[in-house]
């Protein structure tokens, strides 16, 4: 199957819902443009991003006999306009070598699978990858990524369950370094956004990291879970503040009627949105692409 089918039948609940605002013959008359805009609120684009789309929309004159594809590919424009600058890829290759990718994000947001995810992709692509189970919380967890982990082919760097975080960070990019790996990709525990004395563990987990490397994290992504919908605004804010963000991968778009609140995320925060998650497997994480997203996001195959 082509990434893009894979991408469309993904979000196919979410385009589903926004499709429901397009039909009818008189379709682009003021009243359909009402219910285009609800539909596209109810996908949890949020009202403001709502609005610039079908504004933009609305000034396209269609022929009266214009395709749905085509009416389909106007709207998409629209949505890629907003979507477009947060297009962003992570550096991978140093220097500074190992580059070191801190991952956050609440409970069950997808971390530790995107995480084996993309150490399958890089190790695959010819990259050394050390990850370090950061999440200390419970052993579950670390069995969980060791597994991916050794799936992937990456070394795996754990201390048991209840030892310091940050002190796991440390010797997973410690190791990183003395191997001479590519990449250390650091797991972390969720951690709701309101609980404050687990967030103030992240500043300490970056600290350790600064003692391999000055600059590190490299990369600070922060994984949200698209089934809760605006809420993901919240943590993202709450994240923010606590760290400097490098970048967003967004999960279990597959599952969700609520996949525009990518939209307007991209709306709300400059910073690039890398990675979608549309299933569980190896093969279900894709490198964010406007374009591509925003035509799926309105049903279109490619
Ligand atoms: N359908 C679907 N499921 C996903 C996706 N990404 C992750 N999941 C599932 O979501 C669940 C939680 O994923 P984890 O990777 O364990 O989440 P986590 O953020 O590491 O969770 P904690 O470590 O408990 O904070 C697992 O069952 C994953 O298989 C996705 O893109 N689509
Ligand atoms: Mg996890």
């Amino acid at each position: 199957m082509s990434w893009l089918k894979r991408l469309s039948d993904g979000l196919k609940k979410t385009s589903d819902r926004i499709a429901s605002g397009l039909t009818g013959k008189e379709r682009l008359d003021a009243s359909n443009l009402d219910a285009l805009e609800e539909s596209l609120i109810a996908s949890d684009m949020g009202p403001s991003a709502a609005a610039r789309i079908i504004a933009g929309f609305a000034e396209k004159s269609f022929d009266k006999n214009a395709s749905d594809e085509t009416v389909r590919g106007a709207l998409a424009e629209e949505i890629a306009k907003i979507l477009k600058p947060r297009e962003g890829r992570l550096e991978l290759d140093g220097p500074p070598k190992p580059r070191i990718l801190l991952v956050v994000g609440v409970n069950g947001s997808g971390k530790t699978t995107t995480i084996g995810k993309l150490a399958a992709r890089w190790t695959k692509e010819g990259r050394k990858i050390v990850i370090g189970a950061a999440d200390t919380f419970r052993a579950a967890a670390i069995e969980q990524l060791e597994v991916w982990a050794r799936r992937a082919g990456a070394d795996f760097v754990a201390k048991g369950a209840g030892a310091d975080a940050a002190g796991v960070a440390y010797d997973a990019a410690a190791r990183a370094k003395s191997t001479g790996a590519d990449i250390a990709i650091i797991d972390t525990a969720g951690r709701l956004q309101t609980k404050s004395e687990l967030m103030a563990e992240l500043p300490k987990i970056v600290r350790a990291l600064r003692k391999v490397d000055e600059d590190a994290p490299h990369e600070v992504l922060l994984v949200l879970d698209a089934t809760i919908g605006q809420n993901a605004l919240l943590q993202m804010e709450a994240f923010r503040s606590a760290l400097a963000l490098t970048g967003l991968a967004i999960t279990k778009l597959d599952g969700t009627a609520k996949g525009g609140v990518l939209v307007a995320i991209a709306a709300r925060h400059a910073i690039p949105i890398l990675y979608v998650g549309i299933g569980e497997g190896e093969e279900d994480l894709q490198t964010f692409e406007a374009g591509a997203f925003a035509r799926a996001l309105v049903g279109l195959e490619g």
